[in-house]
């Protein structure tokens, strides 16, 4: 029997539309409505200052461990934005950015992170799932969500954002495969911010690239440049056109980085180097879109100056309300809301008996 070759297709594109220094292509421009450009101007620099000010509070012990996601604000708003409200974000563990454009408060950020489970309540108007830490796991339910909405007829998508480290999990395998076999709506929005904690992207995959893996299950892959707000929101529009055409997933890698420690347990010092970090550093998304926005005349010197100005306010805003909520404790009967619509019987036991020891630690 001859040996023959197999025609698949091998190439993966890589998108980019804003340079390193905020450079236009603007054969590639997308059309994003002035309001909505300077709506993603403000969840960056929101998410950022939020950011800094949650390390900041961590360090003074007034907020527990957390994720930060400073350098991945494009990644995060240029993906979600693209949802409509009745679409599902399936967030990991750090997407502050992309659930504060959602609707979440920063008062439930803070909350959640100092152990409350009030800050995992999700509105009911609101098709988000809460953090999910499991490495992988949003993947899967992401799947599960979107198969759903087809069986349902609607032309909602499911989205579920994860890391580069999350590609070694089987999850990962087992929910690209099924997407592709039942051609489910759901977009993939993979961070590669080329660090799992302390193990480095090469040491994740000898691929060359992380999108090429979607080759493997029959759905579309794409590269984007993470920290161009731009290329990602045209990557994922059209992404969530292919959804809902029927058409199926799509796996976007978005090429990024961590510029902040990995947990606020961690010390990256012990395993990047500084000229890493500053390299990254000068790839910052806020600055090249800030750039873009200035050129375009949506954004001057002074705007920028009244942004921070306000962005601040509504942060410290958000801080004192959630001090205040957080200096009565929290109930902890509410763990058991919010998660089924009927809860199980051996919840409902648990809940009563619960209940019965805190009214007679009350009484005692
Ligand atoms: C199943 C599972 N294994 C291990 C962990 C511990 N853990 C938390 S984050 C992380 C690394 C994740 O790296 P990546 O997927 O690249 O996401 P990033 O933290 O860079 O956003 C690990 C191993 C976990 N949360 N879940
Ligand atoms: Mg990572």
């Amino acid at each position: 029997m001859p040996r023959t070759r197999i025609e698949i297709p091998d190439e993966i594109e890589h998108f980019s539309i804003l340079d390193q220094e905020g450079n236009l292509d603007s054969g590639l421009e997308p059309n994003i409505a002035d309001e909505t450009l300077l709506q993603l101007y403000h969840y960056m620099l929101l998410g950022r200052r939020f950011d800094e000010r949650l390390l900041s509070l961590q360090r003074q012990g007034r907020v527990g461990t957390f994720a930060p996601i400073s350098g991945q604000e494009a990644s995060q708003l240029g993906t979600a934005a693209v949802l409509r409200p009745s679409d599902w974000l399936v967030p990991a563990f750090r997407e502050t950015a992309a659930e504060l454009w959602r609707g979440r408060t920063m008062e439930s950020v803070m909350l959640y992170f100092n152990g409350y489970s009030e800050g995992v309540e999700i509105p009911d108007e609101r098709n988000d799932f809460p953090i999910s830490v499991p490495v992988g796991s949003q993947i899967l339910h992401a799947v599960g969500i979107a198969w759903a909405s087809q069986y349902r007829g609607k032309d909602d998508v499911a989205m579920a954002f994860f890391g580069d480290g999350a590609t070694s999990q089987g999850d990962f395998h087992e929910g690209l495969n099924f997407a592709g076999v039942f051609r489910i709506p759901v977009i993939f929005v993979c961070q590669n911010n080329q660090w799992a904690i302390s193990l480095p992207r090469k040491k994740q995959t000898r691929s060359e690239t992380l999108a090429q893996k979607a080759i493997a299950y029959g759905i579309k892959g794409i590269q984007v440049d993470g920290n161009d707000v731009l290329a990602v929101y045209a990557a994922a529009s059209e992404a969530a056109q292919r959804a809902r055409a029927g058409d199926g997933a799509t796996f976007i890698e978005c090429v990024t980085y961590r510029l902040s420690v990995h947990t606020t347990a961690d010390d990256p010092k012990r395993y990047r180097t500084d000229e890493e970090v500053e390299l990254w550093q000068q790839r910052d998304p806020i600055k090249r879109f800030q750039k873009y926005l200035v050129t375009k005349g949506l954004l001057s010197e002074e705007k920028v100056a009244a942004a921070e100005t306000a962005v601040k306010e509504e942060i410290q805003a958000a801080v004192d309300r959630a001090e205040e909520q957080m200096k009565n404790p929290g109930d902890p009967l509410y763990m058991f809301e919010h998660a089924y619509a009927q809860m199980p019987p051996h919840l409902v036991e648990q809940k009563e008996y619960l209940a019965r020891a805190l009214s007679s630690q009350k009484k005692g």
